[in-house]
C-alpha cells in the first residue's frame, strides 16, 4: 500500500469514528436517583367483555374495550408527578395475548382532548381498520378496530398513529403489546412459557426539571436521553437460573439502542435471536449484541442458568448517528436466583425453527426507489410529505405481485422504515458513505420484518408481496419525531386489470360507514354480542378470496 492510499484509509476509519461517536451533550432530564430500587412492571393481560361465535363461518371473536386516558405518576422522588395519557390509563397499556385465529373487535373510546388513531402494528388490518392518519377519534367518541390474527405467532404491538401528534401521543404512553399466539408451534419449539415469557417495551424519553414529561411537539430531533422498561426507569427482574424468554420493542420516539448483557467484569453474556417484527424466525441467531431500532421487535432468549454472576445487567451503547447524550448505559438488572425448574433448562433449543413465508418473485421484478431525505424544513420521501393529499400517494402497487423496494438514507441520520400490511425480506444493505453498513445483520438474515432500520448512509433492498387485501396503506419512517414533520407517504394496492379495487368498502381507509362515533357513556354488551360482532363477523372483510 503507497503512503497516500494508507493514509486516505487511516482518514476514512478515523471519519467512521467520530460519525459514530459525536460529541457528548449534558443530560436534559433529572438525574435518576432509585437506579434497581424498583422491580420491572409486567403489564397486566386484557380480557374480553363478550365473545360471538358465528355458527355461519366457525369463526370467533373476543370483543375488548379500552380507554385512552390520562393519569399522573410520579417518576423522579421529590419532583412532581408526571401527567400522561395511556391505553386504560397506564404505561405501557394492557397486553392483549390472543390465540392465532380468533378473531377480535377492540372498541377504542377517547376521553381525551388529543385525537386518537389505532395501529396495531404487525397486524394485515384492513386498511379501515389500520389506523389512518387522518381516521382519527376525536375527544368523547370511539372506534371498533377489528383484526384478523391470522397470521402466524408474532409479537405486534399497538399505538397512536394519529395525524402529526403520534410522537407527543406514543411518548406520553399510547403504546402496548399485542401478542399473537400459537401454542403447538410454541410447544413444538420447546420456549419458555407463562412467567419465563417476558414482554420487554423500552424506551428512551426526556423528562422535564420538575418531573412531568416535556411538550415534544415542536419540530426536532427527540433522542431522549432516559431508558425505561415496562415504563419503569432502570428497573431490576428477579429470575431464575434457567432460560427465558424476552420480547424486545424498541417503543423509543427516536433512539435506536445495541443491547448487551454483561456481567461486573464487562463480559458479555451471549444470548439467541428467535424472533423477529413477523414471527419465528427460520434459525436461531447466537450473538452477543442487538441493534433494535425504533418499532423493531425482536425476540430473544436468554439462558441466567449459563452464568455463575449473582446479576448481569442489560447495557445499551451508542448506536448511528443518534444524538449522544450522557446516557446510563445500564437498562436494566438482573438478579439471578436458583431456578426451581432446573430441568427446563438444559432442553436445548432447536436450531431450526419454522418456515419463512419468503416472498416469491413470479412476475418480472418491479424495483421502486424511496430517498428518505430533507426537502427544505421537512423530512420527506422522494421529496412527498403525508400533508400534501395531492401527492402523498406516491406509489400504486397491483395486488399480489412481489416488488424490490429500495429504502435510501442520508448523511447523519437514521431512519427505520415501516411499510403496513405486509412483512418484508431484507435482502441486502448498501453502504454509500463511510458511516454507512454494508451488510445484513445475522439476525436480519434469517427474520421476516416490517421495519427496516436504515442507518446513515445506507441503502436497503427489501422484497415483499403486495397481498393479501388491496386498499390505501401508509409507509413512513418510524422515527416519530420525521414521520410527524412529514416522512410519511403512502402506497394502494389496487386490482391488477383496472388499477382501482375490488370493492372499496375496506380500501378506501376514511370509509364513512368505519369511521369514529360519539361515545354514549356506556356499552351494551348484549347489542354489543347480538348485534356488532355479528355485523363484522358476516362482512367478509377477512375472506381472502379477492
Ligand atoms: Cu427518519
Amino acid at each position: 500500500m503507497r503512503p497516500i492510499q494508507i493514509f486516505s484509509t487511516l482518514v476514512a476509519l478515523l471519519s467512521v469514528v467520530s460519525a459514530q461517536q459525536p460529541s457528548v451533550i449534558p443530560r436534559k432530564s433529572p438525574v435518576y436517583t432509585e437506579e434497581f430500587q424498583h422491580t420491572l412492571p409486567i403489564p397486566p393481560v386484557k380480557r374480553p367483555l363478550t365473545t360471538y361465535h358465528n355458527k355461519k363461518t366457525g369463526k370467533v371473536v373476543d370483543f375488548y374495550e379500552i380507554r385512552i386516558k390520562s393519569f399522573k405518576k410520579n417518576i423522579f422522588k421529590g419532583l412532581g408527578d408526571a401527567n400522561f395519557v395511556g391505553y386504560d390509563g397506564m404505561v405501557p397499556g394492557p397486553t392483549f395475548r390472543v390465540p392465532r385465529g380468533r378473531e377480535t373487535v377492540i372498541r377504542f373510546i377517547n376521553e381525551e382532548q388529543n385525537a386518537a388513531s389505532i395501529h396495531l402494528h404487525g397486524s394485515y388490518s384492513r386498511a379501515v381498520f389500520d389506523g389512518w392518519a387522518e381516521d382519527m377519534i376525536p375527544k368523547d367518541h370511539y372506534k371498533d378496530y377489528y383484526y384478523p390474527n391470522a397470521q402466524n405467532a408474532r409479537t405486534l404491538w399497538y399505538h397512536d398513529h394519529s395525524n402529526g401528534k403520534t410522537a407527543v401521543n406514543v411518548n406520553s404512553g399510547q403504546a402496548g403489546f399485542y401478542i399473537i399466539e400459537d401454542a403447538e408451534v410454541e410447544q413444538r419449539l420447546c420456549l419458555p412459557q407463562g412467567k419465563y415469557d417476558i414482554p420487554l417495551m423500552i424506551s428512551a424519553r426526556f423528562w422535564a426539571a420538575n418531573g412531568d414529561l416535556p411538550d415534544i411537539s415542536a419540530p426536532g430531533p427527540q433522542y431522549g436521553d432516559t431508558y425505561s422498561v415496562n415504563g419503569q426507569i432502570s428497573p431490576y427482574l428477579d429470575v431464575e437460573s434457567r432460560k427465558y424468554r424476552f420480547r424486545i420493542l424498541n417503543a423509543s420516539v427516536g433512539r435506536t439502542s445495541n443491547f448487551t448483557i454483561e456481567d461486573g467484569k464487562g463480559r458479555l453474556l451471549p444470548f439467541h435471536v428467535v424472533g423477529s417484527d413477523a414471527g419465528f424466525m427460520s434459525k436461531r441467531v447466537e450473538t452477543k449484541s442487538l441493534v433494535v431500532a425504533p418499532a423493531e421487535r425482536w425476540e430473544i432468549i436468554v439462558d441466567f442458568g449459563a452464568t455463575d454472576e449473582k446479576t448481569l445487567m442489560l447495557r445499551t451503547a451508542q448506536v448511528f448517528s443518534d444524538q449522544r447524550y450522557e446516557i446510563s448505559g445500564n437498562i436494566m438488572q438482573f438478579r439471578i436466583a436458583k431456578s426451581e425448574a432446573p430441568s427446563l433448562a438444559v432442553i436445548p433449543l432447536p436450531n431450526k425453527l419454522v418456515d419463512l413465508d419468503l416472498p416469491k418473485v413470479t412476475n418480472a421484478l418491479v424495483t421502486k426507489t424511496f430517498v428518505f431525505g430533507r426537502t427544505g424544513t421537512l423530512w420527506t420521501i422522494n421529496g412527498k410529505t403525508f400533508h400534501d393529499p395531492k401527492n402523498r400517494l406516491v406509489e400504486n402497487v397491483p395486488f399480489g405481485t412481489t416488488e424490490k423496494w429500495i429504502l435510501r438514507g442520508g448523511a447523519g441520520w437514521s431512519h427505520p422504515v415501516h411499510i403496513h400490511l405486509v412483512d418484508f425480506q431484507i435482502i441486502k444493505r448498501v453502504a454509500l458513505g463511510p458511516t454507512g453498513r454494508d451488510y445484513l445483520t445475522e439476525y436480519e438474515r434469517f427474520a421476516m420484518k416490517d421495519i427496516a432500520a436504515v442507518g446513515s448512509e445506507e441503502e436497503v433492498h427489501i422484497l415483499a408481496k403486495y397481498a393479501p387485501w388491496d386498499g390505501l396503506y401508509m409507509f413512513h419512517c418510524h422515527n416519530l419525531a420525521h414521520e410527524d414533520d412529514n416522512m410519511m407517504a403512502a402506497f394502494n394496492v389496487t386490482n391488477i386489470k383496472t388499477m382501482g379495487y375490488k370493492d372499496s368498502k375496506f380500501s378506501d381507509p376514511m370509509t364513512a360507514e368505519f369511521r369514529a362515533k360519539p361515545y354514549k357513556g356506556t356499552t351494551d354488551l348484549v347489542e354489543v354480542k347480538s348485534a356488532v360482532l355479528e355485523r363484522y363477523s358476516n362482512m367478509g372483510a377477512y375472506e381472502k378470496n379477492n
